[in-house]
């Protein structure tokens, strides 16, 4: 019933920012699937007959990849496989499975934001016992299996029916087909007030939450409407479709652009949000005002007593250092500890298994807390649902009052995507090579104290990961970031991150792109973004 194939290695197989990502016509190559897959199998110990859960997002090629895994699960020793129905378990959600149901892993099928279909983008990820993705001492041993992989195991068997909730053995190892959705939904009762937020909906506080054709369309229906109250048609676009109906899923203000539009229309709901391809990402937008993820992540970090599952405090706030220092501010008033990691979600795991970190979050749309090991969407809309209920005011005057309390960071990321990788590495080793002389440099107003290539030392393991990111930093705390994104399938995406830390409330009306136009123009002056890329504009502004 189990058979050995033999294979031979791809070179490209390299885990980025989050799992591996590539389009689907490279994942149908004969046996790409499949290598990967045993290469995570053979970069682990002690699994056999221990549990895996599996599950994806729902996009083109989910299901295909699903069988794969369950096959070669089986094969190689597993004792038994959690798989959502259909295949579907949003990352939140597969990473709550493993922790609740104590599974050796989890393996997440998802791009994520990116598009999906025929020829759009697909992935696989792994995830550990904490439920969180694998650390990089990890994907490096998945990589290094990559380039040496000749033969993969996997059961000879049928199809297995993920359709039908319930027990099914496949060569030896028991497959449950579990409900994708209950798990989780109880769990965020568990952590928020629902009555309290029941009530404010009830009261005719409006809400609208666009799931994007995604994965979060069933668990928002179910949590949003029917155990919350919302009204019928609060949840959009809330059946997955598998090209996400030609979308991208990415909750920012281009590929969300209706919801933000509606949001600043006159007869605005009072409250907006969008989740992204697998539900981890969130975008906050009230009534005339959207919420910029570095923000979101201060607030919610400020008022989160005010939901039952936080209200004995945090221990800490984490959050990646290309995000602003906004929640910086509110670590330091609550008198608890702030961390700074690099950019990918697997960096906060160890914080919040040592208990040292509650809430963290990132620039790009990501925040949670420890009751899973992944960034969670919904859970970011129930915190601000629950947040809002309670102190019944507006998303604008919450805001507004949060900025005269700690003052504003203003915030902007320009994204330069599909640019040249010879180009895109050119800028960054030119400016790496500058560091050294880039202190005391005066660009306009603008003079440059610090600058470096960011290197994160963990506290818990002790382990270093060098050149996360370009740092220039201005006297006076502005700052600007540069990096190279670790999620992109074409080409390279370059990422300008810019801040300006603004204390005097009577200057916080001002517009973002406005703000921040001395130190975007800095920004080009030092890294020739025009020159180097070609490009005028950047694709995308959030
Ligand atoms: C992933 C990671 C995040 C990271 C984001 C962007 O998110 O989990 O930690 O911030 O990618 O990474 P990059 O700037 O390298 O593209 P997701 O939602 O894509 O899984």
């Amino acid at each position: 019933m189990t058979k050995t194939v033999n294979t031979t290695p791809y070179t490209d197989q390299k885990p980025g920012t989050s799992g591996l990502r590539k389009k689907v016509p490279v994942f149908q190559q004969p046996n790409y699937a499949e290598n990967f897959i045993q290469s995570i199998f053979d970069s682990l110990e002690g699994f056999a007959g221990k549990t895996l859960v599996i599950g994806g997002d729902g996009r083109f090629y989910n299901r295909e990849v699903i069988q794969i895994a369950i096959k070669m699960a089986a094969a190689n020793g597993f004792g038994r496989v959690l798989v959502g129905r259909g295949g579907i378990l949003s990352t939140p959600a597969a990473s709550h499975v493993i922790r609740k149901y104590e599974a050796f892993g989890g393996i997440v099928l998802s791009a994520s934001h990116n598009p999906g279909g025929p020829t759009e983008d697909f992935g696989i990820k792994y995830n550990i016992g904490n439920g969180g993705p694998a650390p990089e001492k990890v994907t490096d041993a998945i990589y290094a299996h990559t380039k040496t992989i000749e033969r993969y195991k996997i059961a000879d068997v049928a199809d297995v029916n993920l359709d039908a909730e319930g027990e099914q053995q496949v060569a030896g190892m028991t497959v449950q087909v579990i409900n994708p959705v209950s798990d989780y939904a109880e769990l965020m009762e568990t952590l928020f007030d629902f009555p309290a937020i029941r009530a404010h909906l009830a009261g005719g506080f409006r809400i609208v939450f666009d799931a994007m054709s995604a994965v979060t369309g069933p668990y928002a229906k179910e949590i949003l409407e029917n155990r919350l109250g919302a009204a019928k048609g609060s949840v959009l676009n809330f059946v997955p479709l598998p090209d996400f109906g030609g979308h991208h899923p990415d909750p920012n203000l281009v590929h969300a652009r209706a919801l933000y539009e509606e949001m600043m229309g006159e007869n605005a709901p009072d409250f907006g949000a969008a989740s992204d391809g697998d539900g981890d990402r969130n975008l906050i937008i009230g009534k005339g005002i959207f919420v910029t993820p570095s923000d979101s992540l201060a607030m919610l970090a400020a008022n989160a007593t005010l939901a039952p599952g936080y209200a004995k405090g945090l221990a800490g706030i984490a959050r990646s250092m290309p995000t602003s220092g906004a929640a910086d501010r509110v670590a330091q008033k609550l008198g608890i500890g702030i961390y700074e990691t690099p950019t990918g979600w697997k960096f906060f795991g160890n914080l919040l298994d040592a208990g040292l970190a509650t809430i963290c979050g990132e620039e790009s749309a990501g925040t949670g807390s420890s009751h899973v090991r992944e960034k969670d969407g919904l859970w970011a809309v129930l915190l601000w649902l629950n947040i809002l209920a309670v102190r019944k005011e507006s998303v604008v005057d919450i805001a507004r009052e949060h900025w005269t309390t700690y003052g504003r960071n203003y915030y902007s990321r320009h994204d330069y995507e599909e640019v040249d990788s010879a180009a895109a590495n050119g800028l960054m080793d030119a400016l790496r090579s500058q560091l050294a002389t880039l202190p005391g440099r005066k660009l306009g107003d603008l003079t440059i104290e610090m600058a470096d290539d960011f290197s994160y030392h963990d506290p818990v393991d002790h382990s270093v990961s060098n050149n996360q990111g370009i740092r220039i930093l201005f006297k006076g705390g502005s700052r600007v970031v540069f990096r190279l994104s670790g999620t992109g399938t074409s080409g390279a995406t370059l990422r300008v991150y810019i801040e300006r830390f603004e204390p005097d409330a009577t200057k916080h009306d001002v517009d973002t792109q406005v703000a921040l136009a001395d130190l975007i123009e800095a920004a080009d002056a030092l890294a020739g973004i025009k020159e180097r890329t070609g490009r005028t504009e950047p694709t995308v502004i959030t």
